[in-house]
């Protein structure tokens, strides 16, 4: 895989990809490069078959506190309808391999909402969510307004988007936002884990219950179980539907070969 500027890129375990914003000086906020970047690497590993999870992280003070300010302050609406960002940023919607984001630190604006893209979310105790973008005069732009709601529910998303308000880890994970809440010296660790649980499961069935579990955001119940259902019937098909069954008829463990 190439060499990039703004992130890094590299094996956490076996079958774990792992990728790092990598500006620490700037708290890894989100320059346009460094979306460029995430989006190459993210569609890297999902193009590469041994990549079963992904784990994306920061540092310790920051997963990431934004979208870069620097590139925005003198932009004007048709400067940023020009460079047209999301087009490329939402092709990390279609990324097929499950992406836990490991967060310490600052998850701020787009890099909260970057977090929210991401399947699952480790946090570390010093973790501080929020979408802060009303105090610099816009408000979210990349699915914060949308994912956040979905995420924790309509009386704390508005509140953090109408006054800014970052929440701890321990708030964040009471709402929903995160799986689990870990001491910062674990956060890592405990995210390659629960990626390695993943990273042990048939391919297949983590490949449709993924794409499952997110229909659910933008279907109704009735289309939504159609979906399921279909899904369901097509892992039998599987050559691992038959070998998890049988395997746990004969007591053994199974031997998953993504077909
Ligand atoms: N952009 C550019 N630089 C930043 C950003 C940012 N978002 N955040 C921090 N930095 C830089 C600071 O300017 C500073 O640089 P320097 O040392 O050269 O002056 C360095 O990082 C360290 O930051 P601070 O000195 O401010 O650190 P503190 O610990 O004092 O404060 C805060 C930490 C509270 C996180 C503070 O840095 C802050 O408020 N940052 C801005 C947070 C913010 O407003 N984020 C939202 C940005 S807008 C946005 O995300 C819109 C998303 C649109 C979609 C994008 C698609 C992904």
């Amino acid at each position: 895989m190439r060499e990039f500027e703004c992130i890094r890129i590299y094996q956490a375990a076996d079958g774990i990809g792992a990728i790092q914003i990598n500006r620490p000086d700037k708290l890894n906020a989100l320059s346009l490069q460094t979306m460029r970047e995430l989006v190459d690497a993210f569609e890297a590993f999902d193009a590469d078959e041994s990549v079963r999870c992904i784990v994306l992280h920061g540092d310790k003070k920051a997963f990431a506190a934004g979208a870069d300010i620097t590139e925005m302050s003198d932009a004007t609406a048709i400067d940023m309808l020009g460079r047209d960002q999301f087009t490329r940023w939402d092709r990390l919607r279609k990324i097929k391999t499950p992406v836990v984001a490991a967060v310490s630190g600052f998850a701020l604006g787009g890099g909260c909402e970057l977090a929210m893209i991401c399947d699952m979310i480790v946090a570390a105790e010093s973790a501080r969510f929020g979408q802060p973008e009303i105090k610099i005069g816009v408000m979210p732009g990349a699915g914060g307004t949308q994912r956040l709601t979905r995420a924790v529910g309509k009386a704390l998303a508005m509140e953090m988007v109408l006054t800014g308000r970052m929440i701890s880890a321990r708030e964040a994970h009471t709402a929903g936002l995160v799986n689990r809440v870990c001491p910062d010296a674990v956060y890592l660790e405990e995210a390659i884990s629960l990626a390695r649980s993943v990273a042990s499961m048939p391919p297949l069935s983590v490949r449709l219950g993924k794409e499952a579990v997110l229909k659910a955001f933008d279907t109704s119940i009735e289309s939504g179980l159609e979906f399921e259902r279909k899904n369901f019937y097509l892992l039998f098909a599987s050559e691992d539907a038959r070998e998890g069954m049988t395997a746990f008829m004969e007591k053994r463990k199974p031997d998953w070969s993504g077909k």
